[in-house]
């Protein structure tokens, strides 16, 4: 087969001869935005990892013998009646200023957001055609295309700030998917775990084929809405090179490059670690994604305001997962009525000055080729520059045994903060460490991270 830039195939093979493009590999840093129905109740009994309250119909579904305690705390708060459709009518979006959330992305610093557009509940954000599904944000409550409103308001900060999707592939509770389902999920409806009762899946339409009829004309829609990534979740069945080689092909016919996640059933142009990072450097682009709540991706009012993610931890995970060659997708959960609420709000802003102040050595940069031996240390590397960062407060010298760069006669300045531009002193030592005196001042000027 011929292809090239703008000729995908519907073959595994072309479809992963695609790479990451330069924009994504350069953007670094993301929003993750969850977002649905599962933002209505907002709730799991998170203390450890995959204690998701996205997840709250599943553990629900799950009944008394579930592990998140939303079986019982669904009963105290809600009644045996109350279904988790039911909660449709609450997602108001009352509140909701798509121009603020992305002047909030562009204030973070962040050049891309990634919205779920729909979710294992199987709630689209966006519009659809009647003969595809009618559970959407436009058929139901809020009634609005809230995934269109949002990548119009982000035109604003275009070209800065890409506009991208999650899409989970499988429904848990959609009947078509029953003849797809697997493993733990075995598809097919959903019961009132109170009462036993066979619940109907609210704005079904019965399609003749889950894949082709469904996951396709939406993914497709998306492409035509124009997202740049495709983050899709649990692959599973899928017509994904189909898709992809479409999508691929439409966009260069458009002058522009987009980039797909590993889960789309296919490996994808990069790898998505999930809650965690790698500790070593990795060749293949990847991306971390963590939340600003510590155990969950969706709004969870149960989580104390304490234990969100601080500014501290934004900018050290992201100068050490950039390091490493990846891209950060760092996740708020809003609430219903379309608020992210202040704490987060307050800790993207504050990570965000330090971002601008220090993005020379963070944005279109690669990683060095080695991690570096000294704990504390990161090395980022960029056309005009070598930067050495410290994720914690320097001592009066640094010293340096991985190999670096360094020659005699160069010269090491600090980078962003208040002493910008200050000279350091520095020297290679018997051992052939690189020794760097770091002046308290210095190491006054700065927070979070210190680059050299
Ligand atoms: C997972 C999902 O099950 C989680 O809820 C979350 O969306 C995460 C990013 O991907 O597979």
């Amino acid at each position: 087969a011929t292809y090239g830039i703008g000729l995908y195939e519907a073959t595994y093979e072309s479809v992963y001869s695609h790479e990451s493009p330069n924009w994504y590999n350069n953007a670094k840093y993301g929003i993750f935005i969850h977002w649905g129905i599962y933002s209505v109740p907002g709730w799991a009994n998170s203390g450890s990892k995959e204690d998701y309250a996205e997840w709250y119909w599943w553990w629900l579904n799950e009944g008394p013998s579930g592990s998140v305690g939303v079986y019982d705390y669904h009963l105290k708060k809600y009644g045996p009646h109350v279904v988790y459709d039911d909660f449709i009518q609450n997602f108001t979006v009352s509140e909701w200023d798509p121009k603020e959330w992305v002047d909030l992305f562009a204030d973070a610093g962040a050049n891309y957001f990634v919205q779920v557009s729909k979710h294992h509940e199987g709630y689209a954000l966006f519009d659809l055609p009647e003969n595809v599904t009618k559970r959407t944000s436009v058929t139901m409550t809020p009634y609005r295309n809230l995934l269109q409103e949002l990548f119009d308001a982000a035109k604003k900060h275009q070209p800065q700030l890409h506009r991208a999707t999650y899409y989970s592939l499988p429904e848990w509770f959609n009947p078509d998917y029953k003849k797809y389902g697997f493993g733990d999920w075995p598809g097919g409806n959903a019961t009132n775990p109170f009462t036993n009762q066979t619940l109907p899946y609210t704005g079904w339409v019965p399609v003749n084929d889950y894949i082709i009829d469904k996951i396709l004309p939406e993914m497709k829609t998306l492409a035509k809405m124009g997202t740049e990534i495709m983050w899709c979740d649990i692959g599973g069945p899928n017509r994904t090179a189909e898709w992809a080689s479409e999508w691929f092909n439409q966009a260069a016919e458009e002058n522009r490059q987009v980039v797909m996640n590993a889960r789309c059933g296919l490996p994808g142009d990069f790898d998505t670690p999930e809650y965690a990072t790698y500790s070593a450097v990795q060749r293949r682009k990847w991306e971390s994604n963590l939340g600003m709540d510590p155990y969950s991706y969706g709004y969870n009012r149960a989580t104390p305001l304490a234990s969100y993610m601080n500014a501290s931890t934004i900018v050290t995970s992201l100068v050490d997962i950039v390091s490493k060659n990846g891209n950060f997708l760092l996740d708020v959960g809003p609430t219903a009525n379309g608020t992210i609420i202040d704490i987060e709000q307050q800790h993207l802003r504050q990570a965000g000055k330090w971002i601008k102040a220090h993005a020379e050595a963070i944005f279109n940069t690669t990683y060095w080729f080695i991690t570096p031996e000294e704990g504390d240390v990161r090395f980022t590397v960029s056309q005009d520059a070598f930067y050495i960062h410290t994720i914690t407060k320097p001592n009066s010298t640094l010293a340096l045994s991985s190999p670096i760069p360094w020659v005699e006669g160069d010269q090491v300045t600090v980078v962003g903060g208040k002493m910008h531009g200050a000279v350091l002193p520095s020297h290679k030592s018997r051992n052939g460490s690189v020794v760097l005196s770091v002046s308290k001042e210095i190491a006054a000027a700065d927070q979070y991270a210190w680059v050299f």
